[in-house]
């Protein structure tokens, strides 16, 4: 799944593609380094972010949506909000990846169900300006929590009508997590695809990644993350993870075909 963000502050391409014309040709660049889905998102989701009004989110994604649709991508809307998740699914997206699973806006549970695309219910706890106090894993720990909250969104989206086959599930790295909570859930990834959904995992770019590769305490910048993602992805090729959401498309299929040559022919 490749990432078009519509944006003009999200925390790793904010401002890049924030035009119809610079975000459609993105898309169709990942497309064309080998992207089976297209993940295009209105609203940024970086720590302390503030939400865009509904008008604007609309306004940035419908016609992106519409525009790469038509040209035959399969496209995912990345909203947590009824109403954007509709307009989408009318301008030709199929997937409806929502980072609240459902808890920002529960009316987009009953759209999704009232439609034919899958639901991406992640791992969420609270709004980005907020999610810095909603850290605390205790007494449980993060992937027992985790997946235990998961669970309730499973929960509450086949309660809504959207069939289990349509659904998947995403750990949700970076949100409400301190870097070592990521670590443990990328480790333990098997107890979340216990759940019987097939996962979504979005580690690119993220600030656990830069916090691993600090100099001088100081966290390697947002750009300057790729080797280590490369290296992530070619270890998780085994793990069970069914769609990979990320910024370099290129980089990921390399590291996807080391994985599958190292593990010989099938
Ligand atoms: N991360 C971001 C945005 N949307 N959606 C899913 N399903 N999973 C994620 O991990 C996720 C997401 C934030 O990253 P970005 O600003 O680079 O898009």
């Amino acid at each position: 799944m490749g990432i078009v963000n519509v944006t003009p502050d999200s925390f790793s391409d904010g401002g890049r593609y924030d035009t119809l014309e610079s975000a459609v040709e993105h898309g169709r660049e990942l497309l064309d380094a080998g992207a089976d889905i297209l993940d295009i998102g209105g609203e940024s989701t970086r720590p302390g972010a503030t939400r865009p009004f509904v008008a604007e989110e609309l306004d940035r994604v419908v016609p992106v949506i519409r525009e790469l649709a038509a040209g035959g991508a399969l496209v995912s809307v990345d909203t947590m909000r009824a109403e954007v998740a509709e307009a989408a699914l009318e301008a030709g997206a199929r997937i409806v990846n929502d980072v609240s699973g459902g808890l920002a806006d529960p009316r987009i549970l009953d759209v999704v169900a009232g439609s034919e695309a899958a639901y991406v219910a992640m791992h969420w706890r609270a709004h980005a300006d907020r999610m810095r106090d909603f850290t605390d894993y205790s007494p449980d720990g993060v992937v027992e929590t985790v997946r235990r909250e998961l669970g309730e969104r499973l929960e509450a989206a086949e309660a809504a009508g959207i069939p289990r086959a349509r659904i998947v599930l995403d750990p949700g790295l970076g949100f409400a997590k301190e870097p070592h909570h990521n670590w443990e859930l990328l480790q333990q990834l098997d107890v979340l695809a216990g759940l019987g959904c097939p996962l979504l995992v979005g580690a690119s770019r993220k600030s656990f990644l830069g916090t691993l590769l600090r100099h001088d305490g100081v966290p390697r910048p947002v750009g300057e993350r790729e080797h280590a993602h490369a290296a992530l992805v070619a270890l998780l090729a085994d793990r069970g993870v069914d769609i990979l959401r990320v910024h370099d498309v290129r980089a990921t299929r390399d590291a996807l075909a080391v994985a599958a040559a190292m593990k010989g022919p099938a």
